[in-house]
């Protein structure tokens, strides 16, 4: 019997979820919007936003919720919701979220990985408003870098991870990011000017823009300020990047060497049209980009042969965050006016994004698969039918 199948887990306190959505995993439940909805409005709507859980979801009462912070701090504190809605300014910002699985399942086509299998559409775009986790560092007076507060730890109460004998979910991120006036590290209790809903962590959680959306702690628990990053499962035999000769036989003596995931690199997919389809002309396409760290999407070019020649896509804005930080993904539309063919024929479209320090997508998957099938970013394309005798005009 795997461990996996020994730990008790109830599932009877889920949520209501949309049933249009694509569902990777039940119990826990993971789930991805079909890709067209992400390309329909710049902010994803809550009953589309990608939910990406270990365990299940816990029922917690607001009115007796406490936050706890302790550790590598002169003040450690209980703060209940109230106080984290009334002693901290409510700052709101706009950011995307994005799982370091996100097509992966493409990864695992290449050569198999492990992992709840993720097609394009493990990422969303939201509106968070919450306190920043700085003011509330500062009022617990985290001890400064050099007395070693190097990591903010951060625990959920979703206890029952199978991965981590039933613990609750855990992960952190550096001291550098949390204290970073620009970095936005917010804890969030309103989504899309909600609630936040059960599924994204009420009633409060970590947002912490430009990294993997692992380092987003939902149903937060607790936060520790330490020299070492989080003990966690999550933080240290999990959400790593390896070369690909770091297989199951190799990997244990592989996990501590190396780092964690933090900064997203640069990504972009394709969601309209879907793979396969007839298309008539024009047709316009539509599609995602997203960079990593704040830094902006300058450009997202698109091949309408395989990659061989280039053509620019539009890119349909709204993608600021405050001061020059661009947390939010970047919409894109191209449209094929015409082919050079009288008769219907399959072309490949690819797409690929260029963030404002000049990275780019690699081409091939198989330059970037890694064992745990994390971090996929490369060209996306679709096969269509282009059939110029069906033109709208
Ligand atoms: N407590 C807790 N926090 C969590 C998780 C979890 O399972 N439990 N999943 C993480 C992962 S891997 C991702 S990608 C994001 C997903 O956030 P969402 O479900 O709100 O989209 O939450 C992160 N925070
Ligand atoms: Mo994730």
């Amino acid at each position: 019997m795997s461990h996996e199948s020994q730990i008790k887990v109830n599932f009877d306190n889920e949520p209501y979820r949309n049933e249009e959505f694509v569902v990777n995993y039940k119990a826990p439940f993971n789930a991805e919007p079909r890709p067209e909805r992400l390309v329909q409005s710049f902010i994803t709507p809550i009953e589309h936003f990608y939910v990406r859980n270990h365990a299940p979801v816990p029922v917690i009462n607001p009115d007796t919720y406490m936050l706890k912070i302790d550790g590598l701090v002169e003040n450690p504190v209980l703060l209940s919701l109230n106080d984290i809605k009334t002693k901290f300014e409510k700052i709101t910002i706009t950011a995307h979220l994005q799982c370091a699985g996100n097509r992966r399942t493409m990864m695992s086509e290449h050569k198999k990985v492990k992992g709840v299998g993720w097609g394009i559409a493990s990422l969303s775009n939201g509106t968070w408003s919450g306190c920043r986790l700085r003011d509330v560092l500062m009022y617990a007076r985290a001890m400064p870098f050099e007395s070693g507060a190097h990591h903010a730890c951060f625990w959920g109460l979703d206890f029952g991870c199978p991965e981590d004998n039933g613990k609750s979910y855990g992960s952190s991120i550096t001291m550098e990011k949390a204290l970073d006036p620009t970095g936005d590290v917010l804890l969030v209790y309103e989504m899309n000017g909600q609630t936040l809903p059960r599924d994204h962590g009420f009633p409060l959680r970590v947002v912490a823009p430009g990294i993997i959306g692992a380092r987003s702690v939902k149903w937060l628990d607790k936060i520790t300020v330490s020299s070492t990053e989080s003990e966690s499962f999550f933080q240290r035999r999990d959400y790593k990047i390896f070369h690909n000769g770091i297989d199951w036989d190799n990997v244990e003596k592989n996990w501590d060497n190396h780092p964690s995931l933090q900064e997203l690199s640069v990504q972009s997919a394709i969601c309209v049209p879907a793979p396969n389809s007839r298309l008539f002309l024009p047709f316009t396409l539509y599609g995602y980009a997203t960079a990593g760290g704040g830094r902006k999407i300058e450009r997202v070019d698109i091949s309408l042969d395989g990659g061989q020649t280039w053509d620019l896509a539009e890119l349909m804005g709204e993608n600021k965050g405050p001061c020059s930080r661009y947390w939010a993904w970047t919409l894109f539309r191209y449209t094929i006016k015409s082919i050079d063919s009288k008769v219907a024929k399959k072309i490949n479209i690819v797409c690929r994004a260029w963030d404002s320090a000049s990275n780019t997508q690699p081409k091939f998957v198989g330059d970037i698969w890694n064992l745990r099938g994390v971090m996929n970013n490369c060209w996306h394309n679709v096969e269509v039918t282009v059939d110029p005798l069906c033109s709208k005009f």
